[in-house]
């Protein structure tokens, strides 16, 4: 049985565990607020940072890119990174893109000047980032619905890592209440079929303390 460290609103974790779900590998989480810097995680993790994925032999592995590409690997039924060069080349792009760019201009903003000033006791230090992330966000909106334009899923006819990427931070967004869904209903739709996958439920049910989701959160007509 593998052992997830997480942070339920961390994207990153999200991500490993739809795919975990996606593949029918039974895993048990572990709460870890990274904040806290403990020095047993930095056994796990010297990046200090969630998910760390712990093997029942003890072996542990971070970084969810990597995580998730060493799951599909070890459990190849029903891959999630193509099928041709091209595909991966295209999906590990895009994963990319929600992993860096997205988080970096929007999900990060969000996260550290809300539920991190929360958790840690500091004062949101610049309403300048909200502002930031709530115009960022839209550009990415813009930018999933061009993709699907002639496409069923992110990358292609199949629901990828890339797909996955990209729900797991807007799912984190929706919980605080931060995805302007009105701006695109292309991309409201095909969030709305990731949503209803059995994978995301879990997700669907997360609460943290002090942050209750809006109602439509675990709405999967929303
Ligand atoms: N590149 C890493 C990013 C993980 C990450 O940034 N996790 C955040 C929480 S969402 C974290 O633990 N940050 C702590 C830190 O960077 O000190 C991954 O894909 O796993």
């Amino acid at each position: 049985m593998y052992t997830l460290y997480h942070f339920p609103l961390c994207p990153f974790s999200r991500q490993v565990r739809i795919v975990l779900k996606e593949k029918d590998v039974p895993f048990d989480l572990v709460l870890e607020n990274y904040w806290e810097r403990r020095p047993e995680f930095a056994r796990l993790n010297p990046a200090m940072a969630v998910p760390v994925l712990v093997e029942e032999d003890g072996s542990h592995l971070s970084e969810s890119t990597a995580i998730c590409e060493y799951i599909n690997e070890i459990y190849p039924d029903k891959s999630f990174i193509g099928d041709t060069p091209h595909h991966r080349a295209e999906i590990r792009r895009l994963v990319c893109w929600f992993n860096q760019k997205f988080f970096h201009e929007v999900t990060n903003y969000i996260l550290s000047q809300r539920v991190l000033c929360f958790y840690t006791g500091t004062s949101e230090t610049s309403s300048g980032s909200i502002r930031a992330a709530k115009a960022n966000i839209t550009y990415h909106l813009d930018y999933i619905a061009f993709l699907m334009r002639n496409r069923k899923w992110l990358a292609g006819e199949s629901l990828s890592l890339a797909d996955i990427a990209a729900a797991s931070q807007l799912s984190v967004l929706d919980y605080l209440g931060d995805v302007p869904w009105e701006h695109n209903q292309t991309v409201k739709d095909w969030y709305a079929l990731i949503k209803s996958r059995p994978s995301f439920r879990p997700l669907l049910a997360d609460r943290i303390s002090g942050f209750n989701p809006l109602p439509h959160y675990a709405d999967l007509d929303f």
